[in-house]
């Protein structure tokens, strides 16, 4: 069965106003994802992997922003996660629900925890593994130290956060080639430039992205002992932080 296909921002007569996750997007999310964050299919995946090499039997592994689950079931695929406890959160009830139906559905088998709130506002513990699949550049920058700094608090040395995000780089003639590139790539999977233009405008001041230089001087901040790029393409990367 294919995805629905996400037509939101072709529809000319409306104002598309500030981009939420509402019930609109979850209905058209896993096609939206995959036409629009280039590298997509290999974080999720690669997730997975990560998750399951750095997962210690009786932890957990959190997956913040989850979403429809795509980060859940890759790092529930393997084996060595079997012990642990995977908890999604996210803070948009219409994703949460969906989310449910499918996890119910592919891994009936499976006790996964799902929790509705805010993850800048939850309290963490216990954790091995520590996922943020493009949900940090949603949080309001003035609370994202705090977040990691949870999170770290959380976790035991050795143990890893995996961060993807949008980025900004530098200079700035850099950043607009890469933004160039990605209309490009968003234009070669059937987005018109108008969908292009009015998908942007409406995530103005609601996902902002940050330079490389200020994820990993925040992640040390954190706590965080090294960490490194591990995935980039055009200006979505992907970083490892090992606590
Ligand atoms: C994937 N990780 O498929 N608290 C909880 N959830 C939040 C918050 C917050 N403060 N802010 C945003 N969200 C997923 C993709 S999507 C990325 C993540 C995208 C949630 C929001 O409701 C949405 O489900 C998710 O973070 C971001 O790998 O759409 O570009």
């Amino acid at each position: 069965m294919t995805d629905p296909r996400d037509t939101l921002y072709a529809e000319t007569l409306t104002d598309p106003g500030l981009f939420t996750f509402n019930q609109a997007v979850v209905g058209v999310f896993p096609d939206m994802i995959q036409r629009s964050v280039p590298g997509y299919a290999t974080v999720i995946a690669m997730t997975g992997l990560l998750a399951a090499r750095h997962a210690r039997p009786g932890t957990r592994i959190y997956d913040l922003g989850c979403s429809l689950g795509a980060s859940i079931m890759a790092v529930a695929r393997h084996e060595e996660t079997r012990s642990c406890d995977i908890v999604g959160i996210d803070n948009s009830d219409a994703m949460l629900s969906s989310c449910r139906q499918t996890l119910q559905r592919e891994l009936p088998e499976r006790n996964i925890t799902l929790m509705a709130g805010d993850i800048a506002q939850t309290t963490y513990s216990n954790a091995s593994v520590c996922i943020l699949n493009y949900t940090l550049q949603f949080v309001p920058v003035d609370q994202r130290l705090a977040l990691l700094k949870a999170l770290r608090e959380a976790m035991e040395p050795g143990d890893i956060l995996i961060l993807s995000e949008k980025i900004e780089l530098e200079p700035a003639s850099m950043n607009n080639l890469m933004i160039d590139l990605h209309h490009g790539f968003k234009r070669a999977q059937g987005y018109s430039d108008l969908e292009i233009a009015r998908k942007r405008q409406a995530l103005e001041n609601v996902l902002i992205p940050e330079t490389r230089s200020a994820h990993t001087r925040r992640l040390h901040e954190a706590g965080f002992n090294h960490c490194d790029y591990w995935f980039q393409c055009y200006n979505f990367a992907s970083l490892i932080a090992i606590a």
